[in-house]
């Protein structure tokens, strides 16, 4: 009897035990996540975890162990070819090197649903966000949520400033771009008359810089004789911009050029010289996609002679590289910093003139009908 009732004593003091053991650790959860939800909301970018715990705990929560991470692209809206390429070109790299990739097309051209497409992103916890801005400054809260919860970002194409990301993947020197654009219209003009700009939307970072870099060089006495007439906005969208084009032969009947710093612009316009055989009268030219742009050049009166770009396919791959870099700890996209990518090409963070840094890819291109046939089936 005396053994049966110490049995009992023991059994019962073990279960004291094990209930006293769950609730500490129940009510340690609650704090750990309540301290866990006070740094998502706080302001600090670097907040160390307070005990080994929850170091261990941040841990198993990020997918950063190599074989599972995530990295995404979000481009500036679905249904644009070039922007088509630059994923491909990231997604190739990404999965090439053995991560997932994640490409984020908006249904519409704004800030408001590339900022849904980040928040979402950092919901999932990925590694490195990747984004063509559809406004410099507009995305600066989602992307800096996005960096404080240690995921990496950068932009390519267009960029956000410079406290929104890490660097800018720059497809080539925007004075370069400017000028070459600025040459086109003086040649395609014969230096004089009126000429206008078709550009994608009002607030592109790329579009916007381009056509400031232009009006710059434009203040030259040399260009006094040029005179430009309307800035128009195809927002990127092809049927807006053949209704842009339209209304801009209607109000200016003496238009010698039309500038279009977008390839969606430039197809749309090259469509509508085309289509009511207005080539020679008119000349479009600009930034185009080869595999887009090739019926509308070659040899003759055609209505765009020549034009520039560059491998929107490399911008993607060169984010996707830059990214992989700084997840794994060997790039921060600081001045000066140089890394060699899976391609063999070095890379060099450089100044990017507005207080931040970029990495700059190449220069523009010219087609013309001695080499669009080799590259319409390239991009
Ligand atoms: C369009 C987009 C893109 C730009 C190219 C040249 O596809 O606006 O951002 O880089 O044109």
């Amino acid at each position: 009897m005396k053994k049966l009732l110490s049995l009992l004593l023991v059994i019962a003091m073990m279960f004291a035990v094990i209930g006293c053991g769950s609730t500490d650790s129940d009510d340690a959860d609650v704090v750990e996540e309540q301290e866990v939800e006070e740094d998502a909301g706080s302001e600090e970018t670097d907040v160390p975890a307070d005990t080994e715990e929850e170091e261990e705990e941040a841990e198993t929560d990020t997918p950063e162990t190599d074989g599972d991470q995530i990295y995404a692209m979000i481009t500036k809206s679905a249904g644009n070819p070039y922007m088509e390429r630059m994923a491909s070109g990231f997604e190739e790299v990404i999965n090439g090197a053995g991560y997932e990739a994640i490409i984020k097309h908006p249904t519409e051209i704004t800030a408001e649903a590339q900022i849904s497409l980040i928040n979402e992103l950092v919901a999932q916890n990925v590694s490195g966000i990747a984004v063509a801005a559809n406004d410099t400054d507009a995305l600066q809260t989602a992307l800096t949520a996005a960096m404080d919860a240690d995921i990496q970002v950068v932009s390519l194409d267009s960029a956000v400033n410079a406290d929104s990301r890490n660097t800018h993947i720059q497809q080539a020197g925007v004075e370069e771009v400017a000028q070459s654009l600025v040459d086109s219209v003086v040649d395609l003009t014969g230096g004089s008359g009126d000429w206008a700009i078709l550009s994608a939307t009002s607030t592109a970072t790329n579009q916007n810089a381009w056509i400031d870099a232009m009006e710059t060089i434009l203040e030259d006495e040399q260009y006094a004789d040029l005179n430009l007439v309307e800035i128009a906005y195809g927002d990127d969208e092809y049927q807006k911009s053949v209704d842009q084009t339209q209304a801009l032969l209607n109000n200016y009947p003496d238009l010698k050029v039309l500038c279009v710093p977008t390839t969606v612009g430039l197809a749309a316009a090259a469509k509508v010289i085309t289509d009511e055989g207005l080539q020679g009268e008119v000349i479009v030219t600009g930034l185009g996609l080869p595999s887009e742009m090739a019926e509308f050049m070659g040899e003759g009166e055609v209505a765009t002679p020549y034009m520039f770009l560059w491998n929107p396919i490399d911008v993607g791959k060169v984010s996707a590289y830059t990214l992989i870099e700084m997840v794994n700890g060997d790039l921060t996209g600081s001045l000066g910093e140089v890394f060699t990518a899976e391609d063999g090409n070095t890379y060099e963070v450089t100044d990017d003139g507005s207080g931040g840094t970029e990495i700059v890819v190449g220069p523009p291109f010219r087609f013309d009908a001695t080499n669009i046939d080799e590259w319409k089936d390239v991009y």
